[in-house]
């Protein structure tokens, strides 16, 4: 790996993934983009690791997809190039995922943020969607996440203004959990991790797919979906294990089977 740097216990059964281009801003290359994508699929499918946190520097967590990279590119080779299989990896991720950002989160920064499950920020933090400022628009989600996020008005102006917004009025929108002061935003965010880390894998998994399912469908079919994976979870030891752990006061031990 060369533009990431991936800890596997980080935090007990807590993975780190350092996004490592520190001189260009982490601005995402397609190779930062496919180790990013393997380190997702190997974090995913490993027993040991229960959630992931993905960071960049104090600088910037990503200042978008590498302009240098794109600006000879013709449609043809952008659809050639076919980068959605990474986007999608972090889609299919099945453990949570939690963005711990500070400094620069833009276009596609923004987007890889937008695309975990949390948002955990500094209060350096700046979020933005400025690809219109270089002729183009957001392509990896940005108008439809941010939208849904804070709703058509903030969206709408900062896609079409390209203009940022702090880590304060992000959190005030609801694009993000929490801002702490910029010492703390790592830790905050393992915090955050650790908790879900402790909580029986199964559920965790099942839950988190069932509020993703909140946004590809009417609410009808998403409440069909959650009823569905609510019973899953009676299919799991951790369920024994959680609800005996409760009834006789004591700590649960979750297996994640
Ligand atoms: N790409 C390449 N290099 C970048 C970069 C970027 N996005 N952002 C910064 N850099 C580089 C700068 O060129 C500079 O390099 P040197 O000149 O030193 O070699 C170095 O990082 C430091 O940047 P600055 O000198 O500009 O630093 P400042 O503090 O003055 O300014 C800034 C920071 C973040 C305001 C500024 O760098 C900036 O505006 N950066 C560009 C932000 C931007 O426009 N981002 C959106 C890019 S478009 C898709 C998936 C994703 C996307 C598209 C398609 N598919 C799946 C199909 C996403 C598109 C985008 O993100």
């Amino acid at each position: 790996m060369e533009y990431i740097i991936v800890t596997e216990q980080a935090r007990p059964q807590v993975a780190l993934i350092q996004l490592n281009r520190p001189k260009e801003l982490n601005a995402l290359n397609l190779q930062l983009m496919g180790e990013l994508r393997d380190a997702l699929k190997e974090l995913d499918d490993n027993d040991q690791v229960r959630a992931i946190v993905i960071t960049g520097n104090e600088r910037a967590f990503a200042a978008g997809a590498d302009i240098k990279q794109m600006a000879g590119k013709t449609a043809v080779d952008m659809l050639n190039i076919d980068q959605f299989s990474t986007w999608d990896q972090i889609k299919k991720t099945k453990k949570p995922i939690i963005a711990a950002v500070s400094g620069f989160a833009l276009g596609g920064g923004c987007e890889l943020a937008m695309t975990c499950d949390m948002i955990v920020a500094s209060e350096t933090a700046q979020f933005g969607q400025p690809e219109i400022k270089i002729g183009v628009m957001p392509g990896a989600g940005g108008t439809q996440r941010l939208t849904r996020a804070i709703g058509k008005a903030k969206a709408m102006e900062m896609v079409l203004t390209g203009k940022f917004i702090s880590a304060t009025e992000a959190e005030r929108c609801g694009l993000i959990n929490k801002v702490v002061p910029v010492e703390l935003y790592l830790e905050e965010a393992f915090k955050l991790a650790s908790q879900i880390a402790q909580l029986a894998p199964v559920s965790v998994k099942l839950a988190k797919e069932s509020v993703n399912r909140t946004f590809e469908t009417h609410l009808d079919e998403g409440l069909h979906f959650e009823r569905k994976n609510f019973y899953l979870t009676f299919a799991s030891e951790d369920q024994t294990e959680g609800m005996n752990a409760f009834i006789e006061k004591r700590k649960p031990t979750f297996k994640g089977r």
